[in-house]
């Protein structure tokens, strides 16, 4: 056994976003959003289910809150429904929708738990994609709005905002592939919404910074080590196209660049984009994106392989490429790949410079339901749990200004196109009781933040 230290003001927390755990959608007056809408729509949704009360967190978040104090958590990250507070996207302000969150945050504190707000986990109010949704300018503008009438109300007891998680579901997922909300296939409106996507982000944060003296704001991305399947050329422009349209798309325009020069090609001569480019963008819109930020959250799951007569994003499944069998895969079908998680890490530092990363994200599908006995033992997770751990110490070893570490999920949820087919919580929900059970990964967990080290074999 060695034991792996982790520096004293370490950050251990866990992650869950509204419309995954939340339910309540129809109470107080939170207005649509395009996950009510698509996963009401016929087909969209795996197990045919949606978020209308998912874990019912709306009404049990005191339990829940008593349950992460239990497991010695002292760090929740959690995400703000934007149709609760702007039921029409913009302007009238729905006080009930900032009393349950000024509430959530108060009880937090109140149990020692510091709040990481994260304003968009992707629940755009339905009235804005009505009018375009982020493939419009004006969609950014009203973001802005938003996170300003957040950060006003709360800002005096949050100090860590994100502004958006994972801009490339929320565009290329969702516009290009289909398989999120909106539910579009069409990969210029997709190009167009990263941008605005973007764009939001950097006309949010002074706004943020403003109303939240103090406060540490950043955005998280969902970054995979891109990789050739063989030496061949062919496989490594597949894979430098992969990475560039997945992660260096969203990541040099953050950091000071310009959208990759490469991908834009490729875009162009795939028929992607019209021979000008990028159309949406305007001047003064890369030092808009470019706002300094206090730190990066990334989200890792797995790494991507690519051969190049299969590019992922031509098929409707982003990632079926994998070619390692000896390997183990979640439930999700992705490879179970730590050293991805170190590599993703070192490679940011190196190649971006960020102040400060959280991992925002990490955990693992499986859904090992409760013995008799009413334990979960969930050791797959807790593996999976402990080599990325490792994976991130390493990481840290080798210089990466790694502040924190949020496990995907408190509790299990709806797993956005795969219903609650699909469990990530260190803590089990029995859906028809909304009985919550700590997993066996999640007491492990707890003596990993009360000794802030990972013991490995
Ligand atoms: C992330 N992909 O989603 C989200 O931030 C969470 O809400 C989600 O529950 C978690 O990861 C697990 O899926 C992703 O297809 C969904 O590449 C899909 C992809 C990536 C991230």
């Amino acid at each position: 056994m060695t034991t792996l230290r982790f520096p004293t003001e370490f950050v251990w927390g866990v992650a869950t976003s509204s419309y995954q755990i939340e339910g309540a959608a129809l109470e107080d007056g939170r207005g649509e959003s395009i996950w009510d809408r698509f996963s009401k729509t016929p087909g969209k949704v795996r197990d045919g289910t949606n978020g209308d009360v998912a874990c019912d967190h709306y009404h049990r978040f005191r339990e829940d809150i008593a349950l992460m104090k239990g497991l010695g958590i002292r760090h929740y990250r959690f995400s703000v429904a934007w149709p609760r507070i702007l039921p029409e996207g913009r302007g009238k302000v729905n006080q009930a929708g900032l009393d349950f969150y000024s509430r959530l945050v108060d009880a937090l504190l109140e149990a020692g738990i510091e709040p990481f707000v994260t304003l968009y986990h992707w629940d755009l109010p339905q009235v804005l994609q009505d009018e375009g949704g982020w493939a419009k300018r004006s969609t950014a503008e009203a973001f802005a709005e938003y996170a300003g009438v957040v950060a006003k109300s709360l800002g005096n007891r949050v100090k860590k905002w994100i502004t958006h998680n994972e801009p490339w579901c929320a565009s290329i997922l969702s516009h290009h592939l289909g398989i999120h909300a909106p539910g579009l296939k069409d990969y210029r409106t997709a190009l167009a919404a990263s941008h605005h996507l973007l764009l939001s982000h950097g006309l949010a944060v002074p706004l943020i910074r403003a109303a939240s003296p103090g406060a540490e704001v950043g955005i998280t991305l969902n970054l995979t080590p891109s990789e050739p399947a063989s030496p061949s050329a062919a496989d490594h422009d597949a894979a430098r196209h992969f990475d560039g349209h997945f992660n260096r798309w969203f990541l040099d325009p953050l950091f000071g660049r310009r959208y990759p020069v490469d991908i834009i090609a490729d875009y162009v001569a795939a028929g992607h984009l019209p021979p000008e480019g990028l159309t949406v963008v305007q001047p003064g819109d890369f030092e808009t994106i470019a706002v300094k930020c206090d730190f990066l959250g990334i989200n890792y799951y797995n790494r991507t392989v690519l051969r190049s007569d299969k590019v992922p994003e031509a098929q409707n499944e982003p990632r079926q490429v994998f070619l390692a069998p000896e390997k183990e895969w979640t439930e999700m079908g992705w490879e179970v790949h730590p050293n991805g998680l170190r590599d993703t890490l070192l490679r940011v530092h190196l190649d971006y410079r960020p102040r400060k990363i959280y991992v925002t994200e990490n955990g693992a599908s499986y859904s090992t339901p409760p013995g008799a006995d009413g334990r979960v033992k969930d050791e797959q997770r807790l593996a999976f749990l402990r080599e990325h751990f490792a994976a991130a110490h390493r990481a840290m070893e080798a210089g990466v200004p790694l502040a924190g570490y949020f496990v995907w999920s408190l509790m299990d949820n709806f797993e956005w196109d795969r219903g609650y087919s699909q469990r990530f919580g260190i803590v089990w929900v029995d859906y028809k009781t909304q009985q919550r059970i700590p997993k066996d990964s999640a007491l492990w967990y707890r003596g990993v933040i009360a000794e802030n080290a990972v013991q490995v074999p």
